[in-house]
């Protein structure tokens, strides 16, 4: 029988039931030599703590996180709260000894960021984790352009080219802790520029070497107060009040940047691209083939090999559910009985685990050293911004 590691939640939004069931259907998908215990809930006072401790498995609940960190049951402590608290709640559990896995952005400024990362260093070397939900890399899609980028199938890559576009910030929208900087660090940007500069590191395993040409926007500037409800992300359809208040963060971000070994990229983050719902997309040009991905098609990379005589070049479909070629996909379905965004949660979890008990990850997991040099190019697009500029990575420790 696996041993069990304990762990214990903080946040029952819409990150808490996305990582309730990851963590409930782990261990029925993954053969594993550690098992997830779903042992303590923590969240606000305001939520029906209770209820949803009983829909998602979790054995107790509690309105005090600092309570769930001391718990000797609590081996991981999942941090899914606002940007904010990730560095206190972070921290003080990396202090207290266990492992972390935060969600994204690492944090709202580079400063948490830093204080964060030089936390889980300390804590390392007592044998505890870090590691942050950048889930997307385990879309099998994405984990399979990894692949084929370190075994040269790309040969030397030109370009870089990512968006990460939604549409359900309009006016409408009311002013959620997502568009108050205090409580978000920024906008659209760390939201969902965090998500590609990760994915585009990941799968080009180079660094940034400068950012350039930034420009960044903030078209609704006054929002309704929202009063409960709604949509999970936008609050939409949920109760207002007739109070507004200023929205202090970005609608959109973006910026052009140079990797290390030379590639050129550029980026757009927006909530604002009517239209366009998930559409978290990357393309890749090398010498010897291009690859790109959509979220909004999650389960398919398109594929062009430059290898080819010219009359047969042209862009494959690749259907990334072969449980033989393609990463995690085995764990699930027969091929081509597709999966969701949910799995990529799942996928994660399971490589904690296996990470937990001394083995390697089917591919890298994002730690806090890897997540803070995504939240390091952060910052470098807002400076470039402001100051008009391109900036040097060095410039930014
Ligand atoms: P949400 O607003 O739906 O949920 C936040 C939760 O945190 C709520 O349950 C709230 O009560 C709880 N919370 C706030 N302060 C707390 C405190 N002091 N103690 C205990 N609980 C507290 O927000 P959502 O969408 O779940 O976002 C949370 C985090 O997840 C953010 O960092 C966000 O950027 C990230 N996120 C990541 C996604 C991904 O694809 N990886 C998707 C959506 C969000
Ligand atoms: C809202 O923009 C959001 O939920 C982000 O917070 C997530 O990180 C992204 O994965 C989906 O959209």
């Amino acid at each position: 029988m696996a041993k069990e590691i304990g762990i214990g939640l903080i946040g029952a939004g819409f990150m808490g039931r996305a990582h309730s069931n990851a963590w409930d259907s782990v261990n029925q998908f993954f053969d594993l030599p550690r098992h997830a215990g779903m042992n303590i809930l923590a969240g606000h006072h305001s939520e029906d703590l209770a209820a949803f401790a009983r829909t998602w498995g979790w054995k107790q609940h509690t309105t005090d996180w600092h309570s769930l960190i001391s718990d000797e049951s609590v081996g991981i402590v999942d941090v899914a709260t606002p940007n904010n608290f990730h560095r206190e709640m972070a921290v003080a559990a990396l202090q207290a000894g266990k492992s972390v896995v935060c969600e994204k952005p690492l944090a709202g400024t580079l400063e948490d960021a830093r204080a964060m990362r030089d936390a889980a260093r300390k804590a390392k070397r007592k044998g505890a984790n870090a590691w942050v939900w950048f889930n997307y890399r385990r879309c099998p899609a994405v984990a399979f352009a990894h692949q084929l980028v370190k075994s040269g199938k790309l040969g030397r890559i030109y370009h870089v080219r990512a968006q990460y576009l939604q549409d359900w910030g309009g006016p409408e929208t009311p002013l959620l802790w997502r568009f108050i900087g205090k409580e978000a660090g920024s906008g659209a940007h760390g939201d969902l520029n965090a998500h590609i500069i990760d994915m585009a590191r990941f799968i080009t395993g180079d660094e940034f070497s400068e950012v350039s040409g930034a420009i960044q926007e903030t078209f609704i500037t006054e929002r309704t107060l929202p009063d409960g409800g709604g949509s999970a992300i936008s609050g939409k359809g949920g109760a207002r009040r007739k109070k507004t208040g200023r929205s202090t963060v970005d609608d959109c971000l973006l910026f052009l940047g140079r990797f290390k070994k030379g590639a050129v990229a550029s980026f757009e983050a927006t909530r604002l691209a009517t239209g366009n719902q998930n559409a978290n997309r990357i393309e890749i040009n090398g010498e010897k083939g291009s690859i790109r991905f959509d979220f909004e098609r999650m389960n398919e990379l398109g594929w062009w090999d430059h290898t080819l005589e010219p009359g047969l070049r042209g862009w494959s479909r690749i259907m990334c559910t072969d449980g033989e070629a393609h990463p995690y996909v085995a764990n699930y379905w027969p091929a081509a009985h597709l999966i969701g965004y949910e799995h990529c949660f799942t996928s994660m979890c399971s490589d904690m685990l296996r990470v937990a008990a001394g083995r390697k990850p089917v591919v890298p997991l994002p730690d806090f050293e890897d997540a803070y040099q995504t939240q390091r190019v952060l910052h470098a697009a807002v400076r470039s911004a402001k100051e008009r500029a391109p900036i040097r990575m060095s410039q930014v420790k």
